[in-house]
């Protein structure tokens, strides 16, 4: 748990799925933090000086020193706080976790974010390729309750990225990229995601 003199800041913005990893990750830990929303279309002086060489959220700030980037972050958490542990202790594993984070972020990601931005056939190309991607997420659940295991780990906690952000956006550009006749264990994980009370606390709205 979080010592008496920790000071935690977070500087993130609600509808980021960066951002709520970190709101997950302190909150899994019961660490107290202060949440500071950031306008990224107007940046903080704070914020642009945590975080010179991206300037994006979230930085965590722990007693006044800046660390960026989401998946660092939740490193530095697990690390700083030890109790729910979020990577698992064995080196195989641990390697295996930070490998479909990357996967998650640099492909996933990167090809759901053109979804975002194309139409018509363009568009149809893109949803495919982010599908293809996603199978293979959905092999990983598979006989598991989450990609962490029996209980919510690092992977979980960075793809909730697809769980919530991407599967709220398809609703909102109006293309289903995650239909439940094609990923089914995909959509069981999101209800095991639900049950969760610190899904619940950081994922109020909706779902
Ligand atoms: N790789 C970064 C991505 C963070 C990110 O993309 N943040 C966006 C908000 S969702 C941002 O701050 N964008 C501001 C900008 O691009 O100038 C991480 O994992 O923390």
């Amino acid at each position: 748990m979080a010592e008496r003199s920790d000071e935690v800041k977070l500087l993130g913005m609600w509808a980021s799925p960066f951002s709520r990893r970190i709101e997950i990750a302190l909150t899994l830990k019961g660490v107290p933090f202060e949440f500071s929303e950031q306008d990224i279309t107007n940046k903080s002086p704070l914020l642009l000086l945590s975080n010179p060489v991206h300037k994006k959220i979230p930085v965590l700030l722990h007693n006044g020193k800046p660390i960026s980037e989401s998946l660092v972050i939740l490193e530095y958490i697990d690390d700083t706080w030890q109790n729910n542990p979020i990577l698992p202790q064995d080196p195989y594993e641990r390697a295996t976790a930070r490998f479909w984070a990357k996967f998650v972020d640099e492909q996933i990601y990167v090809s759901a974010m053109k979804v975002v931005g194309k139409i018509g056939e363009e568009r149809d190309a893109v949803v495919e390729a982010t599908r293809d991607l996603l199978k293979s997420l959905e092999k990983e659940l598979v006989g598991k309750d989450f990609l962490g295991g029996k209980s919510l780990g690092f992977v979980d906690i960075v793809a909730t990225l697809v769980a919530f952000w991407l599967m709220r956006t398809e609703e909102i550009v109006g293309v289903k990229v995650v239909p439940v006749e094609m990923f089914p264990e995909i959509h069981r994980w999101v209800k095991n995601l639900l049950e969760l009370g610190v899904i619940k606390k950081c994922y109020p709205s909706r779902r």
